[in-house]
């Protein structure tokens, strides 16, 4: 870099014109208009020189890749979800990582009360079944569904998405709140969430419909398993939002088809956006296209805050949501 040219950033998706408007005013910026899915060679070659990426939370960040791109200082992720970043492999090259929290809670919360209200009431299967012009008559138990309002909301992982949700299902469905977390919530937040904290396995047993919201990582990788899907109720249903993985999804295909749970609301998959193919042939589960954060609103705020660390991290030195802050240390 000359002493006028501006530091090079890499923005390595299609995404918003204005992320590209305020990134150019401070950097020389190489984007993805055409939204090429670049292999990993590509996106090394198209980071040499880079002391900044924008990245989606898919872009693989380790060891291997950061010996190879010497000038990176920054990840910035448009997402809350960081499981892309290898954070130990960062902090000792020297790279801070950063995510998008917060802005998306809300947004995603809503759409995890979506995928639990089609699936627990069939809207997908019996919208399948109207387009197939099956609909002849009404019949007294025709898709009959699980009760949403008074049931037992579980919810695996009580972050701040999970906290939205409990929230919802609490105050707005009068549902009896139960989760499970790492560490439980202070006294205020269980009172305000109005949710109880219980063990994995009264979760599982107990919970009617069981949302997952905890992030994944080597610890969660199938945490719900054949095992853990035999100690549901039979009427329950599963959603997961979280991220793909964290189901085993072939096991989880075998029970739908058994039976041996009611439903699921699927907005993750394992190897996405490769869907497990007996998925995909079972009725009693709805498919998403990992949407839960897709409102325009969202995610252009989601967009903006990876910008905000870009800026003021490579230009002031400070990021907004730091996930390494030791990276700094290691420059
Ligand atoms: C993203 C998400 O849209 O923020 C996250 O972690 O899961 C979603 O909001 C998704 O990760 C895109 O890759």
């Amino acid at each position: 870099m000359t002493a006028t040219s501006k530091p090079s950033l890499l923005v390595t998706r299609a995404i918003f014109p204005e992320v590209i408007e305020r990134l150019s005013a401070h950097f020389t910026v190489e984007s993805n208009p055409e939204d090429t899915l670049w292999d990993r060679a590509e996106l090394v070659r198209r980071l040499q020189g880079k002391v900044g990426a924008f990245t989606t939370g898919v872009e693989r960040i380790d060891a291997e890749l950061l010996a190879q791109c010497p000038d990176l200082k920054l990840c910035a992720n448009m997402t809350v979800g960081y499981n892309n970043f290898d954070l130990d492999a960062m902090t000792a090259a020297g790279v801070l990582g950063t995510n998008a929290p917060d802005v998306l809670t809300e947004t995603t919360a809503d759409f995890g009360f979506a995928l639990l209200m089609a699936t627990a009431r069939r809207v997908s299967e019996s919208e399948h079944f109207l387009r197939a012009g099956h609909w002849t008559r009404w019949s007294y138990d025709m898709f009959s569904g699980a009760e949403v309002h008074g049931s037992t909301l579980g919810i695996l992982g009580m972050g701040r998405i999970g906290q939205a949700i409990a929230r919802r299902g609490a105050h707005g469905f009068g549902m009896k709140v139960i989760y499970h977390n790492r560490t439980p919530l202070s006294a205020a937040l269980e009172q305000d969430c109005k949710a109880r904290y219980v063990s994995k396995q009264e979760l599982l047993a107990t919970a009617d419909h069981l949302v997952l919201v905890v992030p994944y990582s080597a610890a969660s990788h199938h945490s719900i398993g054949a095992a853990e899907l035999a100690q549901m109720k039979p009427t329950a249903t599963l959603i997961n939002i979280a991220r793909g993985g964290i189901v085993d999804d072939a096991a989880l295909a075998q029970a739908l088809k058994d039976r041996v749970i009611a439903a699921a609301g699927l907005d993750v998959f394992e190897g996405e956006p490769s869907v497990h193919p007996e998925l995909l042939q079972v009725p009693n589960v709805v498919l998403t296209p990992h949407i839960a954060s897709a409102t325009e609103g969202t995610r252009r705020a989601m967009a903006s805050l990876a910008v905000d660390n870009l800026i003021g991290y490579l230009l002031n030195g400070t990021a907004v949501t730091p996930l390494n802050p030791a990276a700094i240390h290691n420059r």
